[in-house]
């Protein structure tokens, strides 16, 4: 058999996936005034949430099964939602408690009340900032404002560079990841710099599959094919994270258009096609202007963890084990719709291909095959009246090692081709 030679996790990269799913929260300037990407010109005296509540964005997030929550700090308008010594274009200069709050610290204490993981979004591209046009100036405003946050407000576990408006421009990567590694070292890096966990892509929430771990590059915006400039050559473990928000391509809270969420189905899917394929699901649910998640958007992402429990929280049967080769009994005949394996990552992604088998009246059958398995594979099925389960590795890279293969009679009924084809 081949030795695996392939790239592993880091601890930290290994507690990230076992996440598995993370509240995203976009609130700031925009909530306000109706738009996605304010020019920066907005007077702070319009933020003015009424019945702001950062316990009640947590709680839900938490609830709804989602073990880590990212606050945009700064989005591209440069508003920032904690009073930084760095611009008075801050809540500080904003009516909401005199000037006195600071949405940063809410967030990080409802994050650590409710035991969740917290992280921040600091948008390198600034449209208000004047310093923006000079590179030099620039990079010492963000150096400090990004100091701010890694010092001022407890671990943190994730940190998001966003790409979107940055295309061509060049910061000063070996200073930001200094910082970084020196105030937050177990933090993880979104996609710019060096990463630790990298963009899947696309703003639908959904990876393709395979969507290996290892991989040399990522896209760096919905606005450009280029990769995040850290390509070097070397294939690295960094896993992909995929973001999208409830509300149809509205990151921030707009009035009016609660048309826009997605239905329950629909978000499954996503989840299917995210968590189901390896990678992590980052939900956007945006604040409205009292500073509340709106109900019917809380109701949406409680439903969706709600139907995750439902479908996954009881196996019907598990097991684990290494080799090419691992049996399941069910015992009694039982119908079965799902099969969930994962491998123990902390020694690579060694398979390559697998075919999952029912034993069904005495013969052994088929029922999928897939490739990637890495740190989870959600495979779905028409309900099959099975004794036992068996996984049958076709391809790998060194020993297999499986995690668990766990066996589910989920209740969704048939599954259509098109999921299938999905899968
Ligand atoms: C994009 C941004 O331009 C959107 O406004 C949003 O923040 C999304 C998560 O990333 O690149």
């Amino acid at each position: 058999m081949s030795e695996y030679r392939g790239a592993r996790p880091s601890e930290a990269q290994r507690r990230w996936q076992d996440l598995e799913m993370g509240m995203f929260c976009h609130f700031g300037m925009n909530t306000f005034c109706d738009q996605e990407w304010g020019e920066g010109r907005d007077s702070p005296e319009r933020f003015r949430p009424t019945a702001f509540d950062a316990r009640q964005w947590v709680r839900t997030a938490k609830r709804a099964g989602m073990k880590y929550f990212i606050l945009t700090a700064k989005h591209h308008d440069g508003f920032c939602l904690w009073p930084t010594a760095t611009t008075d274009y801050s809540v500080a200069a904003s009516p909401w408690l005199n000037g006195r709050g600071d949405v940063v610290r809410a967030c990080a204490d409802a994050c650590r009340e409710e035991g969740i993981g917290f992280g921040l979004y600091l948008s390198p591209w600034d449209r208000h900032e004047p310093k923006y046009a000079d590179k030099a100036a620039y990079d010492d405003f963000y150096a400090a404002q990004l100091t701010e946050l890694l010092t001022g407000y407890g671990p943190l576990m994730e940190v998001w560079f966003d790409g979107a408006g940055s295309e061509g421009r060049a910061y000063d990567w070996p200073r930001i990841m200094a910082l970084v590694r020196t105030h937050q070292p177990e933090a993880l890096v979104f996609n710019m710099g060096a990463p630790t966990i990298r963009w899947v892509g696309n703003e639908d929430g959904v990876a393709p599959y395979p969507c290996w771990n290892t991989a040399e590059a990522a896209r760096l915006s919905m606005f450009t094919h280029a990769s995040a400039g850290w390509l070097d050559g070397t294939p690295k473990w960094v896993p992909a994270e995929c973001d999208v928000p409830i509300r149809e391509q509205h990151w921030f809270w707009h009035p009016g258009a609660e048309d826009r969420l997605h239905t329950l189905e629909h978000l499954i899917d996503v989840y299917y096609r995210s968590v189901g394929h390896g990678c992590n699901l980052l939900l956007n649910v945006a604040p409205d202007d009292r500073g509340l998640l709106p109900e019917a958007d809380a109701r949406r992402v409680l439903e969706l963890g709600e139907e995750i429990r439902r479908r996954f929280a009881v196996p019907l049967a598990q097991t684990s084990g290494t080799g090419r080769e691992l049996l399941l009994e069910l015992g009694e005949e039982t119908t079965l719709d799902h099969v969930v394996l994962q491998e123990e990552i902390r020694h690579g992604e060694r398979i390559r291909s697998y075919a999952i088998e029912a034993r069904i009246d005495g013969a052994w059958r088929e029922l999928v095959r897939g490739s990637a398995v890495g740190h989870k594979k959600i495979d779905a099925f028409p309900p099959a009246p099975a004794s036992a389960v068996r996984l049958r590795v076709l391809e790998a890279e060194g020993e297999p090692i499986v995690r668990s293969l766990r066996a589910y009679d989920a209740g969704t009924g048939p599954v259509t081709a098109d999921q299938r084809r999905r899968i």
